[in-house]
């Protein structure tokens, strides 16, 4: 392990012009990782705060960096994830920005890596993986926060669980992603694509599940093995206080309706993943509907769990969902992400590692779902910022 001799922090563009910030970690023994923050558009009410790039970067120049250069091992995570955490000195990151903590953390775990040599899902704890690998969930159709007039319903994700490798699970996501085009195209649909590269038409919910049911059968049929499809419904977004139910358009569901929806869903469409079907503060609907269909499909905790493991504790008290979607930056350390997936792991829930709707080209995700052995990735189908991480995987799988 070597001394952290240098941290720079710059801004630089993410997938949907914005600033990010961007950080490198240099080591004494001429190591070096560099990595990118991303960035959420549905974000949770709870995550750890994201501040302006220049805002976040001048911060943590001064709180931050001097407690990393000739302090920390780079290949040290804890070490180097609890000197950001005290440079910061608040629980949710609000003085250095989860974004700039984020940044600094993968960039150290790169560097250690570096240093020791090894791909970084091995040094973040994969020695024995990479023969099995996270099946890629892949967004071919979405709307709500991420496309203006399009679907309700944020994410339509294809899941190529019958894949036999990953390399096949990525171009089955891509052809999902390509056929909803062609059924769009068929039907005279005009459409643009969302924030992470999905269709976005504007059609209703309905229309959507039928395109999905059609398009996943026929490049399973092409492929040779079973495709089928999720969704994240993103329920803090649907879910009006005023309304006091979820809000589709015109119509509103309360509570017990959108179970009763989600629940009539997944066995209509065979769901295989659910994210996100309730609202952010409702443990209880969460645990109701995991009761009822927690056996053939996962319910996953986003903006309910946001990789925190006081707020997975709780779920787990509860029973609510059955799997945790892990954003490193909606905690802001690896550290702190790794701490939910093991909490996730020894209470038999599911970890799915995940993008954000604003991304860059950095595939630290992609190692980690193979060092933490994910059973899902959810990292889009197309787009460069989306195919950075599914070529990685594929990279990865090849031992490239
Ligand atoms: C989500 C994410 C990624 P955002 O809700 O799961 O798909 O969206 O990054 O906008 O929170
Ligand atoms: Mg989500």
């Amino acid at each position: 392990m070597t001394l952290v001799t240098d941290v720079a922090l710059r801004r630089v563009l993410d997938s949907r012009g914005n600033a990010t910030v961007e950080a490198d970690v240099h080591t004494e023994s001429g190591g070096f990782g560099r990595a990118k923050a991303p960035s959420g558009a549905s974000t949770g009410e709870y995550e750890a705060i994201e501040l302006p790039a220049s805002e976040a970067i001048a911060s943590a120049r001064e709180e931050a960096v001097p407690r990393l250069v000739g302090e920390v091992y780079a290949g040290d995570q804890r070490e180097v994830d609890a000197a950001l955490h005290a440079a910061d000195g608040t629980d949710d990151f609000s003085q250095i920005g989860a974004n700039s903590a984020v940044a600094i953390s993968m960039a150290a775990a790169k560097a250690g890596a570096d240093v020791a040599g090894l791909p970084l899902f091995q040094h973040l704890g994969g020695t024995f993986r990479g023969n099995t690998f996270p099946t890629p969930l892949g967004n071919a159709i979405g709307g709500g926060e991420h496309a203006a007039d399009a679907t309700d319903i944020q994410e339509f994700l294809a899941a190529p669980v019958g894949a036999p490798s990953v390399e096949e699970a990525v171009f089955a996501n891509a052809a999902v992603h390509g056929e909803v085009a062609d059924i769009l195209d068929d039907r005279g649909v005009p459409c643009g694509k969302g924030d992470e590269g999905a269709w976005a038409p504007s059609i209703d919910d309905a229309a959507a599940f039928e395109i999905m049911a059609e398009a996943v059968e026929t490049v399973g049929d092409d492929v040779g093995f079973e495709i089928r499809f999720g969704l994240d419904m993103a329920g803090a977004e649907l879910y009006d206080d005023e309304e006091d139910g979820y809000v589709y358009g015109e119509r509103v569901r309360d509570t017990e309706e959108q179970i009763e929806y989600v629940a009539d869903l997944v066995d209509e469409y065979d769901l295989v993943y659910v994210e996100d079907p309730l609202d952010e503060n409702d443990y209880e609907a969460f645990a109701d509907l995991t009761d009822r269909v927690g056996d053939r499909t996962l319910v996953c905790g986003d903006d309910l769990f946001v990789t925190n493991v006081e707020r997975l504790e709780t779920g787990i008290e509860e029973g609510a969902a059955n799997s945790i979607l892990v954003k490193p930056n909606q905690i802001g350390t690896l550290s702190d992400a790794v701490d939910a997936v093991e909490l996730a792991v020894e209470n038999g829930y599911d970890q799915v590692i995940s993008h954000r709707s604003g991304e860059t080209e950095d595939t630290t995700i992609a190692h980690l779902a193979v060092a933490t052995d994910a059973p899902y990735i959810k990292t889009g189908a197309v787009g460069g910022e989306r195919t950075a991480k599914l070529n990685e995987l594929i990279r990865i799988e090849h031992n490239a």
